[in-house]
């Protein structure tokens, strides 16, 4: 893995996230990106004429490994970590972290285990009681660049996941004509 995809990787989870000041955030394009509720997958798609997803990481992790605010989100459970990059037109725009608990990974979601090159938001929203709810947002600062993160939670089927995003330097929230 290349070291600034590992750098984005270890900002992601050591970052502090706060409660969104929505009125706030509404208002401006950034939080507008910020603040999705539908599908994040298909709101970059509508930027660019490819959308790839390259898979940087899938494995399990141990239940002590989740922090206090994970397990308050999704309760105390082994889960999968799936942690990808998400380029547009070859551009990086994206790198997310998902926790998965095992318990989600059941029935009509076995497959979100293997979901490969597919965007996680491509399977999860096509199923119509998909939802997000707690989104939180953050500010990181990378080689200077200040950039902005969101962490939220997916229900599929009454199923929870926890997806954290950073937006790196060249996604489309950042450029001025979005
Ligand atoms: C994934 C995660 C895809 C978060 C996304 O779509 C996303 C994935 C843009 O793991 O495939 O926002």
């Amino acid at each position: 893995m290349l070291d600034s995809k590992q750098l984005y990787v270890s900002t992601l989870i050591g970052v502090n996230w706060e409660t969104p000041d929505w009125t706030q955030l509404k208002t401006t394009d950034k939080g507008k990106w910020l603040l999705e509720r539908h599908s994040m997958t298909k709101r970059l798609k509508l930027c660019c004429a490819i959308l790839d997803v390259e898979v940087l990481s899938l494995h399990r992790c141990d239940v002590k490994t989740l922090t206090e605010s994970e397990r308050n989100l999704l309760g105390y459970e082994v889960c999968l970590v799936r942690e990808v990059i998400l380029s547009g037109d070859n551009a990086p725009w994206l790198c997310a972290r998902t926790l998965v608990p095992m318990s989600t990974l059941t029935e009509q979601e076995a497959d979100i285990a293997q979901l490969g090159a597919v965007p996680l938001g491509q399977r999860v929203f096509t199923q119509a009681n998909a939802r997000r709810d707690t989104i939180e947002v953050a500010t990181v600062n990378i080689d200077g660049n200040i950039l902005l993160a969101r962490r939220s939670r997916l229900w599929v089927n009454d199923k929870p996941m926890l997806v954290s995003e950073l937006f790196l330097p060249r996604a489309p929230m950042y450029q001025e004509d979005n």
